[in-house]
């Protein structure tokens, strides 16, 4: 029997069981802050999640979702889940590669570029992954890509050179880093704050998926997209160790299955709308398509670059992660 199914079994067997059980436990009630708006198909996702969490565990674990960094800002919500001001959280992984290389594994250019490549490199990368996040006092429930990265601006960009001096609003180190190797200017926004950094003129351009252009109405202020594929990224859903370990063993069962079960369901809604979130920007009235050859080739080298970089950064972690991925 496959992990996954016998983790589903052995879900299964708990749901059986806590529903049988006579004796009544304390209710926990868990925060869930995420940075995302609440339309967002990731944030969906959790809410579907925490409700099957809700009636499998017969009430006895109650998840509250905030979305859009009501309760944590985006850039808070691993230190508040890791100091325990929340028991759970949901954050983009590769936010926190400037805490360790390894959390950008998913946001090395050009590494994976499609569902399967990206769900490979998880497999890859999950021992290394997991074993730094009990570091950080963290426990991993799961993780969902975001549809493939492109470019976003208010012009055509025909080069790598069409970018000198444009303000680009970066999300994490990587593409900060892909701002400056071309020349842009970087500033880091939350995809909350979006519309209103272009609207003010603080950002003019990004790399993001469809799904956040159509979240944020990027159509009011931009007129192209580029279909790149630079990577999927990540969100994850993380749990405080303690908070975790304070769970008997049939809940804890629980929720892993219906993790693995928000896994697959928020990859496969990943995929069904990637083409339908560019369908939008289309009928929006922005021009989408893919990138032109000199455009290609120019972020080809800064991503060459980049994977260099990381590899450097990472050190026997990254290696490890690029050998498991490449068998
Ligand atoms: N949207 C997120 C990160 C990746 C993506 O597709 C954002 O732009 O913040």
């Amino acid at each position: 029997m496959s992990t996954t199914l016998r983790t589903l079994t052995k879900a299964v067997a708990a749901v059986t069981l806590a529903a049988a059980s006579t004796f009544v436990m304390a209710g926990e009630k868990w925060d869930m802050p995420m940075a995302y708006n609440d339309g967002n198909f990731h944030t969906q996702n959790a809410k579907a999640f925490a409700e099957a969490v809700k009636v499998a565990t017969g009430g006895e674990l109650d998840i509250r979702v905030h979305s859009g960094g009501s309760l944590f800002k985006g850039s808070e919500i691993k230190r508040a889940v890791q100091t325990g001001q929340a028991q759970i959280g949901e954050r983009i992984l590769s936010a926190h590669a400037n805490e360790s290389p390894v959390f950008g594994f998913d946001s090395v250019p050009f590494l994976a570029t499609s569902f399967e490549q990206s769900n490979q490199l998880m497999d890859a990368a999950k021992p290394t992954f997991e074993k730094l996040l009990s570091k950080h006092n963290l426990v991993l429930l799961y993780s969902v890509p975001w549809p493939p990265g492109g470019f976003y601006a208010k012009k055509e960009l025909n080069s790598g050179a069409d970018m000198k001096g444009v303000k680009f609003r970066s999300y994490n180190s990587a593409t900060a880093r892909m701002a400056e190797l071309s020349g842009a200017v970087p500033v880091q926004v939350e995809a909350s704050e979006l519309s209103q950094a272009l609207s003010t003129g603080v950002a003019e351009s990004f790399i993001s998926s469809g799904a956040t252009g159509y979240d944020r109405k990027v159509w009011e202020h931009l007129t192209h997209w580029y279909d790149v594929k630079v990577w999927l990224p990540r969100n994850y859903v993380f749990v405080n160790k303690q908070a975790w370990e304070a769970l008997d063993e049939n809940t804890q069962n629980i929720v892993k299955g219906l993790s693995l079960m928000a896994e697959k369901a928020g990859t496969a809604r990943s995929e069904q709308l990637a083409g339908w979130y560019i369908e939008q920007l289309a009928a929006h009235g922005m021009q989408v398509g893919p990138a032109g050859e000199k455009l290609s080739a120019d972020f080809k080298q800064i991503g060459d670059t980049m994977t260099k970089e990381w590899l450097e950064q990472a050190g026997a972690d990254g290696q490890a992660i690029l050998d498991a991925y490449r068998k």
